[in-house]
Order: C-alpha cells, then sequence, then structure tokens
C-alpha cells in the first residue's frame, strides 16, 4: 500500500485561487485527493476553477472570507453535503503588510492577525468536529519563516505566524486524541505574486535571500508539494505539532562568511 496515497480524500485549501496554495492542491489531486477551495473575491474563484480545469483537475471552489464565523460556518456545512466531510484541511489563506512598526496603525495589524492567525482558528474549528466524528483527520497551518524570524517591517506578520506555530501546537494537542494531526508548513522564500515586489532585478533583497540559503535560490511552489503531501498522508500519521520548514536551510544557516 502506497502511504503517500490521498486516493479517497477530501482536501479544502483555503485561499488557493493561485500561488502556494494552489500548488499544494494541484499535488494533492495529483495524489488522488478531491480538491475544495475557497477565496475572497468571486472573480478569484472562477479564475482559480479555470485554472484547475486546464490542469485536468475538477476543483469545488466556494467564496467564504476565512474570518467571517458565520460564512466559514455556512461553507462547511455546504461542502459536507455537496462534497462529503473533510479528511484534510490546509489554512493557507494569508496576507502580509510590509510597513514599519512605527508607521503601521492598530487597524492594520489587526486585519494582519484577524487573516493570518483567527482564520485558520475558526476554519479549523469549524472542520475538526467532522473529523473527530471520523476519528481521523489532518490540518496544515502554512507557517513561514516569520513563525521562528523577525525582520524590518513585518510585525504583524511574524506576529501572526508565531502566533499560528503556537496554535498548531496547541490544535495538536488538544485533538490528539481524536487521531487528528495537526502540524504546520513553514515555506522558505517562494517565488509567488506575494514575493514580488521583493525580487524585482536589482532588488538588494534578492541578493539577501540567495546569500542566506544554502540553496542559493528562492523556492518554488512545487518544492512545497511533496512536503505537504507527506503532512496530508497515512505517512505522517504519528507527526503531530511539528512544524516542517521546506526552506532550502535558512533556518540552519548563520548566513554567507564576508570574503
Ligand atoms: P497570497 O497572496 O498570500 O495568497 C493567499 C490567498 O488567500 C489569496 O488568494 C488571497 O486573496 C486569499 N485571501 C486573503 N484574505 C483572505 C480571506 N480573508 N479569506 C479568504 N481568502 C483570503 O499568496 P501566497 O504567497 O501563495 O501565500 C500563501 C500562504 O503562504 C500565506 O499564508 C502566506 O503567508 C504563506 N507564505 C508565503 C510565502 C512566500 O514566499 N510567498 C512564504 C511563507 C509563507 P487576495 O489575492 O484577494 O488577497
Ligand atoms: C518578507 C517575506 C516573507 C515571506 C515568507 C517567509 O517580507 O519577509 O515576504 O514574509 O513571504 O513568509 O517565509
Amino acid at each position: 500500500m502506497n502511504k503517500f496515497s490521498l486516493e479517497g480524500k477530501i482536501a479544502l485549501v483555503t485561499g488557493a485561487s493561485y500561488g502556494i496554495g494552489m500548488a499544494i492542491a494541484k499535488g494533492f489531486a495529483e495524489s488522488g485527493a478531491t480538491i475544495i477551495f475557497n477565496d475572497i473575491k468571486t472573480d478569484l474563484v472562477e479564475k482559480g476553477l479555470a485554472e484547475y480545469e486546464k490542469c485536468g483537475i475538477k476543483a469545488h471552489g466556494y467564496v467564504c472570507d476565512v474570518t467571517d464565523e458565520d460564512a466559514v460556518n455556512a461553507m462547511i456545512a455546504r461542502i459536507t453535503k455537496e462534497v462529503g466531510v473533510i479528511d484534510i484541511l490546509v489554512n493557507n489563506a494569508g496576507i502580509i503588510k510590509r510597513i514599519p512598526a512605527l508607521e503601521m496603525k492598530a487597524s492594520e495589524f489587526r486585519q494582519v492577525i484577524d487573516i493570518d492567525l483567527n482564520g485558520p482558528f475558526i476554519v479549523s474549528k469549524a472542520v475538526a468536529p467532522g473529523m473527530i466524528a471520523k476519528k481521523k483527520g489532518k490540518i496544515i497551518n502554512i507557517c513561514s519563516m516569520m513563525s521562528e524570524l523577525g525582520r524590518e517591517t513585518v510585525s504583524a506578520y511574524a506576529a501572526a505566524k508565531g502566533g499560528l506555530k503556537m496554535l498548531t501546537k496547541n490544535l495538536a494537542s488538544e485533538w490528539g486524541e481524536f487521531n487528528i494531526q495537526v502540524n504546520g508548513l513553514g515555506p522558505g522564500y517562494i517565488e509567488t505574486p506575494q514575493t514580488a515586489p521583493l525580487r524585482v532585478p536589482g532588488h538588494p533583497f534578492n541578493e539577501f535571500i540567495i546569500s542566506k540559503t544554502p540553496a542559493a535560490r528562492w523556492g518554488t511552489t512545487a518544492d512545497l508539494q511533496g512536503p505537504a503531501i507527506f503532512l496530508a498522508s497515512d505517512a505522517s500519521d504519528f507527526v503531530n505539532g511539528h512544524i516542517l520548514y521546506v526552506d532550502g536551510g535558512i533556518l540552519a544557516y548563520i548566513g554567507k562568511q564576508p570574503k
């Protein structure tokens, strides 16, 4: 038996109309899972559905804001009726605001915490009862280098992703007895629209990331697929409360020595 197979599993990936979430969903589909995703805007969901279809994937798309608890509960009820009980949840939807702390408004800070930290709590809480009834489930929270490290301009994002790491450990502790594994996946610096402003040619950040990464390159969304499949599959049934960093070695490395 292939321990990495997702055959017969139903997976919900939040905010998966493009980028990391979509790459993870495509990887799950290749391993046999049925794909469901949501996004905050109708046009994004439609774009996402068309892209999945182009790849031969019959995905189910829903419009839903992960911070709106009533809307999330209604979406999970609809999914249960229309597709089935969710076996795998990936809390991927997130935003970043790059603003120096002294210039950041409290409302901007709150918005990042709301989407990146409260969102995963709200969606996990809505999905868990179905998993508890089945006595099996997988929740994967998309963390970040910023779950471990600080950096100028990303105070709210680092606070949210550090909090998400601890939410992961806490839900793993609470729901482990129901055979639910809650783990984090921590991407390093990945080529996506979110990091596009940092990757423009000549931007000093580009050099900085390459010199901080032993692999000496940005990651790709495809780099995340295997690790996500592992955390979603039976292969990881005794892995719980773990954050799997997929960063080309950044967290292991002090940085290039000056010559
Ligand atoms: P992204 O722009 O962060 O994509 C996330 C998706 O979530 C977008 O489609 C976004 O829609 C949607 N979204 C935003 N707010 C939402 C809400 N309230 N409810 C539902 N959906 C919402 O792109 P990404 O770079 O692929 O990032 C995915 C995840 O990986 C995020 O959690 C991010 O923090 C994390 N991450 C990214 C990197 C990286 O290098 N790119 C590294 C580490 C971790 P809109 O387009 O309308 O905003
Ligand atoms: C930044 C980056 C990061 C990445 C990622 C790192 O501004 O430092 O955009 O926040 O998106 O989350 O793992």
